[in-house]
């Protein structure tokens, strides 16, 4: 389980004009835009919309306890694409009774395990795992130009894994599974949908050499190395830390796509408010 730290995080809300820059750059989506492709939803369609949509976020002590600034920083992300939000002044029980006396329209939380957006209104409740991988499959496929008999090589087959492999396969890729348990990639193998051409490699050197485009949902750092990398390689790292190590890192330019929490919160949000997935499944599951 990949736990964020303030580290992690405490720049987030004072760079969001950057990443969305960086964003265009890379997919020529912004954060927002990413957000709604990976919920299927016209992003026309939210402008008029999304201000009159507030978003509770709840600061949760259970377990760990607080990550300072981490309320905030989802707070701060949701007010960045567009929603009306505020971090509730109470914690946990206190703070939902004050999301919903405020009228919120989603509510945000996070413990150690589980991190999820509801809508109050509609009873729509979004994981942020099967989020997180929409929100980097979807950018991967702006930045590869489709994935048209394209394979795509997942690493890590936990809750984010998981659900990538699943949205990669309905935005039409091939699926190349690999996780340090592999018992865990053959059986997702075996969850997929049938009739697609899913493979399980077994030696991560030799997965990384052969294939270009790649998904790391692993919570393991600096494992992918420069030798791992081609100018034909497009990544995205939904992953903390991240998978490439530095000299990997930087031959990457701009064909590299990896945030801790912006992506993945903003396609919640999107989700919860304008699209809708039951994440029942992933509910109690962490993040990588
Ligand atoms: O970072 C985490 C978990 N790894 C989430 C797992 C989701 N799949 N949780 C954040 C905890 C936040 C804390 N309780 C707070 O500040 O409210």
């Amino acid at each position: 389980m990949t736990r964020l730290k303030q580290d992690d995080i405490y720049q987030i809300s004072k760079s969001l004009e950057q990443l969305d820059m960086e964003l265009m750059a890379k997919t020529g989506l912004t954060l927002r835009g990413i957000a709604c492709a990976a919920s299927g939803v016209d992003e026309g369609q939210t402008s008029g919309s999304i201000a009159g949509i507030t978003a509770a976020v709840v600061p949760v002590t259970a377990g760990l306890g607080i990550i300072s600034g981490f309320s905030d920083t989802v707070s701060a992300i949701l007010k960045h694409i567009g929603f009306s939000s505020f971090t509730t002044d109470s914690t946990d029980a206190g703070g939902v009774s004050e999301a919903f006396l405020r009228r919120a329209d989603l509510l945000l939380m996070a413990d150690d395990h589980c991190f999820t957006a509801l809508n109050l209104g509609n009873l729509k409740v979004v994981d942020n795992a099967e989020a997180t991988a929409r929100g980097f499959v979807a950018g991967l496929e702006r930045m590869s130009g489709g994935f048209d008999r394209k394979t795509v090589l997942v690493l890590g087959c936990g809750p984010v894994g998981s659900a990538a492999a699943i949205a990669l396969i309905q935005r039409g890729a091939r699926v190349a599974l690999f996780d340090l348990v592999r018992e865990r990639a053959e059986a997702l193998a075996t969850e997929l949908p049938t009739g697609i051409a899913t493979v399980v490699k077994t030696d991560l050197d030799t997965a990384l050499m052969k294939y270009n485009h790649l998904i790391d949902a692993t919570p393991s750092g600096a494992f992918i190395k420069a030798r791992h990398i081609s100018v034909k390689t497009i990544a995205a790292g939904p992953g903390v830390p991240v998978g490439l190590d530095s000299d990997a890192l930087s031959t990457m330019n701009d064909r590299f796509l990896h945030d801790p929490l912006e992506t993945g919160v903003a396609t919640m949000a999107v989700l919860a408010a304008f699209g809708g997935i039951s994440c029942s499944g992933n509910a109690h599951r962490e993040r990588t």
